[in-house]
């Protein structure tokens, strides 16, 4: 593997606190990916990609820049990718998914936030990520009141545009989110120097629409009774696709289900015949967040399917494609945005909706519905998730999780009874 340190030297990161995040996720990745057994091929792509996890992409990102391009970094699965594309630039999520960074959050966040929030400030500001310290500008968004707060406080330190989200979906609502879209336009055009035009925009949309088609792909294939896959497989392709090139996402993907098809047709499942199918609903799990799929599927459960942002909110409807003037395209990515359910809207039955669709097309016996501690959002909507599963007799466990470890055990005790009651 090249050595990485000089580049990490040059992107201002302390590299003494790097190198402690460095020793513990290998181990960590060994232990909850590379036990498992059967596993299609074609991760080992992604297996690679999280061995150098800090090397690749962040170099790939520093040699784009050195040939003029802007690299942005966003939060949310709300941000239209599109319209940076469109001009141009690069995208790259940055939602904190690791314990590692919490602490140098905590230094300016409150302790009573949640973790995935303070990871991302602290992954910033103590200079322990390279895509935090790649990125060119942030693009923030106003969904929850911990990330309003947050932005102010990254912008002090990093360029920062903050897209203001509408909380309801009424027709006012839906032009005042193509109007923040305008804008984000607008300063993406003047960070990159480069116009975007229907045509740029146009193959843009064709290009974030196929990667969503191909991540459908494996969805599509984890709906078989042959599970073809693991759930925590599933979840490292999404998580991976935040960050990666979109196109060679939609090519990686695309091989990956051609495997998972062919799987399905030979009859090769990664478990035994009768394990419980489940559903894990609620709060995003950013890279390296594996746990609750880790404690599920290390307690004879499989996870088929993920209600969630690092999930089917992410890849689930396309972009109209068919317009060609720029406030009629800005309207079609208007209309797919705003079809995302993320519990910051109210109301939000269309949620609710969404996670029984989801529970019948997975075929699942049961969901889990999680959220992250200090997320008031999604656990607060847990009650309606919870009451309209048992009213469409789909068995329900609600949980919440912290990014460290000091619940795991409790929280595997509560998931080993809840698939002893599915049996
Ligand atoms: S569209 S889920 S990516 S906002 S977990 S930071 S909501 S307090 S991440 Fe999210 Fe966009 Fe919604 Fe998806 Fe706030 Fe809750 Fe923390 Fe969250």
């Amino acid at each position: 593997m090249a050595d990485r340190r000089p580049m990490w030297e040059n992107l201002g990161m302390d590299l003494e606190a790097h190198d402690q995040l460095c020793a513990v996720l290998p181990v960590a990745f060994g232990d909850i990916y590379l036990s498992q057994e059967n596993r299609p091929e074609n991760m080992a792509f992604y297996d690679m990609v999280v061995a150098d996890i800090h090397g690749i992409r962040p170099q790939e990102l520093l040699d784009a820049q050195a040939d003029g391009r802007k690299v942005f970094g966003t939060f949310c699965v709300y941000v239209p990718d599109e319209v940076i594309i469109a001009a141009d630039g690069i995208v790259t999520g940055l939602c904190g998914g690791s314990q590692f960074w919490v602490p140098e959050g905590e230094k300016v966040l409150p302790k009573s936030m949640c973790p995935l929030i303070k990871a991302s400030v602290g992954a910033r500001l103590g200079r322990t990520c390279p895509y935090f310290r790649v990125a060119d500008m942030y693009i923030g968004e106003t969904t929850c009141d911990g990330k309003k707060k947050a932005w102010e406080i990254l912008g002090e330190d990093v360029p920062m545009h903050v897209m203001d989200m509408p909380q309801m979906k009424r027709p006012r609502d839906h032009e005042k989110w193509v109007g923040e879209i305008e804008d984000l336009a607008g300063v993406v055009e003047e960070t990159t120097g480069n116009e975007i035009t229907p045509e740029s925009l146009s193959e843009a949309i064709r290009i974030v629409n196929e990667k969503r088609r191909a991540l459908s792909r494996i969805y599509e294939a984890r709906k078989s009774k042959t599970i073809p896959i693991s759930g925590k497989d599933a979840l490292l392709v999404v998580q991976i696709a935040f960050f990666d090139d979109p196109e060679r996402c939609a090519q990686m993907a695309d091989k990956l289900a051609d495997e998972l098809e062919q799987r399905i047709a030979d009859g090769v499942s990664v478990f035994p015949e009768g394990t419980k199918r489940i559903m894990i609903t609620g709060t995003p799990m950013a890279i390296p967040n594996w746990k609750m799929h880790h404690l599920v599927e290390t307690s004879g459960g499989a996870v088929v399917c993920e209600e969630s942002c690092t999930g089917t909110r992410y890849f689930e409807h396309q972009v109209d494609n068919s317009a060609d003037t720029l406030p009629e395209q800005y309207k079609a990515l208007a209309d797919r945005y705003l079809n995302i359910n993320c519990a910051c809207f109210t109301p939000n039955e269309t949620r609710i909706e969404d996670i029984i669709r989801l529970a019948k097309e997975y075929d699942v016996d049961g969901v889990i519905d999680v959220h992250l501690k200090f997320c008031t959002l999604y656990d607060t909507e847990s009650e309606s998730v919870q009451d309209a599963l048992k009213k469409a007799g789909i068995p329900v466990l609600a949980l919440e999780t912290d990014y460290d470890d000091s619940d795991a055990e409790q929280l595997r005790t509560r998931i080993e009874a809840f698939l002893e009651v599915l049996d």
